[in-house]
């Protein structure tokens, strides 16, 4: 797939924006991760653009769904974190809304989820919760696990081990937005029938 365009088309602030739609349908991919996993850094690769998704040092950054359309033809979507420890409950049930109210009012749209993992970070109860919750609206996901510059060989093969076991039959791409390996690996996995 050759990047041809891509334009910021809107950021969704608040559940109560989704009681209609003002965007044309389209296939959407949204991406979804605890915070700090590099969804935002992930995008802008996808887009081979250094900026145009907001990016922060500062986690917790990305609070609204910000859609962004992909060759006149997709929707991309930088979801919210669904997990960050420093913030309050009411904040983070905020945001959890956001996120469960965007996909479950778009979903017939959403032909993927690419749920962003820290390699190095077992799955918590909160991806494996957002895998279900994908599952119940049968809508296929994609696992990244990102940051694999950081492990040896076998921390790899261990971390990819316990990804299948716990994501059974979806695609597993590992992946190092630092160094940019597995991009190629990353883009068949996304596009792959996605019209
Ligand atoms: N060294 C290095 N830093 C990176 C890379 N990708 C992202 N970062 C940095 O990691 C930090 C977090 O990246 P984001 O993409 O904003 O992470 P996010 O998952 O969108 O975070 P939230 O919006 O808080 O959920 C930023 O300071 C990025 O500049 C990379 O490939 N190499
Ligand atoms: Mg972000």
């Amino acid at each position: 797939m050759k990047i041809k365009s891509v334009e910021f088309i809107k950021s969704v602030t608040s559940s109560s924006e989704l009681t209609f739609t003002p965007w044309k349908p389209k296939p959407e991919v949204c991406f979804v991760g605890r915070s700090n996993v590099w969804k935002s850094s992930i995008l802008n690769a996808i887009f081979e653009s250094k900026s145009l998704v907001k990016t922060s040092s500062k986690p917790g950054h990305t609070k609204h769904a910000n859609l962004f359309l992909l060759n006149k033809k997709y929707y991309f979507v930088d979801l919210p974190w669904y997990w960050f420890a420093k913030v309050s409950e009411s904040q983070r049930e905020k945001i959890d809304k956001i996120i469960t109210d965007y996909i479950a009012h778009i979903w017939e749209n959403i032909k993927k989820v690419v749920i962003i993992l820290d390699a190095k970070v077992w799955p918590t109860e909160h991806d494996i919760d957002m895998f279900y919750f994908l599952s119940e609206l049968q809508i296929p996901a994609v696992i990244v696990l990102n940051k694999v510059d950081k492990l040896k060989q076998s921390e790899l093969a261990k971390a990819k081990k316990i990804a299948k076991e716990k994501f059974f039959w979806q695609t597993i791409v590992t992946y190092s937005a630092k160094t940019g390996k597995n991009h190629k690996e990353l883009l068949n996995a996304i596009f792959h029938l996605l019209d």
